[in-house]
């Protein structure tokens, strides 16, 4: 892609209701355009950026054997009076009437619809487990939306739902779920904590949130220090290894502040092993039992043919959070970096171009056109600007790599640099190799 073409449209000035780094960013680089209180519409930079981060989600959930679907956007309140949930929700909850009168809403979240779904799909215990999820918008009419796409009304939301026979079946989902998302935030760059966690009004009494590390989170955490040290990629995907690494953790405090006791956390640990610090929610997984598939009567027949409640946990990921969550944990000293699996670009090529000589965008477009036959996903930054002002955009903007066509590139040898590192002189080949490693 060429700068010049690119919808991107970047201000110099500070948005004034942008409060945190990641939403001032996001505003500054075009990757959101605000269209009302807490609901945004993603112009192309931004929504390329949520794409790779939906894309490793899935990745993930299809790894440790989740099916994707699509439930919609729009529910019928009658299953929400079954659960019980209609009235507990509160003024959260957008609520909508068809044209017949019909109540209906925006869904928040949606425990109800699977279970309506499931009920009247599996009948026998041959076809459990089940663990099924989606990736859709939800509103959650937030009484004070802030910090732009991290608490927003309409949000971008991965969900998905267990279905088990038994509590303890139930526990290995659990344990699945749990390790998909410490791998899933580690490719994102991420280090994820487990926490334990109140389950709020989606019940239960068995919760953990994955929270990342950032001054400008809204939880507060208490964590002893060697949670860093548990290695994800040592379990395997069986359910003994993932009980082992559940016990690995519990073993290890780790809890927000809901959950926080001094007593507790002095006793097991260290005086300087201990993390108090604030962090950012984005990920959140629950268990509950039959919490819902009881009072929707969704049950299942036993081997001896006797009917039970289905056991459920549901899990989501907060997508769209996670593209302002990265900025908070990756912009350091005015700088934004994006990880490479996420970054909207692989790499940028930034030509020195003045009105008389075309040399250098010429050797450009040749390097542009090479890297595109190598599928490297390449920005090559056109603009006719001076170098100073195009190095404080594209720290902005963020694409880890970058390849400098100016004075210090001569012949088959250009400058290459990685943010916030010293630059080199290579070859196009070794420069290839960096990219893709
Ligand atoms: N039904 C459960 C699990 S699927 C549920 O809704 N959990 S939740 O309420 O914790 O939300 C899941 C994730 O969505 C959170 O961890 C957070 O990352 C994200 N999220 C929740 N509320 C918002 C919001 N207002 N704005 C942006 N992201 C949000």
């Amino acid at each position: 892609m060429y700068l010049s073409k690119l919808f991107i449209p970047i201000t110099k000035d500070l948005p004034a209701e942008a409060k945190i780094k990641s939403h001032q960013l996001m505003l500054r680089t075009g990757m959101i355009k605000q269209s009302s209180a807490g609901i945004y519409s993603w112009l192309p930079l931004g929504f390329k950026v949520m794409k790779k981060i939906e894309q490793i989600v899935r990745e993930e959930q299809n790894f440790i054997g989740a099916q994707e679907m699509l439930m919609p956007t729009i529910q019928s309140s009658e299953i929400w009076k079954e659960s019980g949930r209609y009235n507990d929700y509160g003024e959260e909850m957008l609520r909508i009437k068809d044209r017949q009168g019909r109540e209906m809403l925006y869904g928040p979240t949606n425990e109800e619809l699977i279970t309506d779904v499931f009920r009247s799909s599996l009948k026998s215990y041959k076809s459990l487990p089940q663990l099924l999820y989606h990736i859709q918008w939800k509103f959650r009419d937030e009484i004070r939306p802030r910090f732009g796409v991290m608490r927003c009304k309409e949000f971008y939301m991965k969900d998905a739902y267990s279905f088990d026979l038994s509590d303890e079946e139930a526990k290995k989902s659990y344990n699945k779920m749990f390790y998909s998302y410490l791998k899933t935030f580690n490719r994102m760059g991420l280090k994820a904590i487990p926490m334990s966690a109140d389950t709020g009004p989606i019940g239960g009494d068995l919760s953990h949130e994955f929270i990342i590390l950032a001054d400008t989170g809204e939880s507060q955490i208490y964590a002893d220090k060697n949670i860093f040290e548990i290695n994800p990629d040592l379990y395997k995907l069986n359910d003994q290894s993932l009980q082992k690494m559940r016990e690995d953790f519990s073993k290890v405090y780790a809890a927000t502040d809901e959950k926080y006791k001094e007593e507790e956390f002095n006793k097991m640990v260290k005086k300087n092993n201990q993390m108090i610090t604030k962090g950012i929610e984005v990920g959140h997984i629950f268990y509950f039992s039959d919490k819902y598939s009881k009072p929707m009567n969704c049950t299942i027949d036993d081997k001896n043919g006797k009917k039970t409640f289905v056991k459920m946990g549901s899990y989501g990921i907060g997508v769209s959070r996670l593209v302002g969550a990265i900025i908070e944990a990756k912009y350091i000293n005015e700088v934004m970096k994006w990880p490479k699996s996420i970054s909207p670009f692989d790499v940028v090529i930034i030509p020195s171009i003045s009105k008389n000589n075309k040399e250098n965008l010429d050797k450009a477009e040749k390097i542009y056109d090479e890297l595109k036959k190598q599928n490297i996903d390449v920005l090559l930054d056109d603009v006719d600007e001076n170098m100073s002002n195009k190095f404080k955009k594209h720290d902005l903007i963020g694409v880890p790599y970058q390849i400098i066509i100016g004075s210090k590139s001569k012949g088959n040898n250009f400058e290459f640099k990685e943010l916030n590192s010293q630059s080199e002189i290579l070859s196009l080949e070794k420069i290839k190799l960096k990219i893709k490693k």
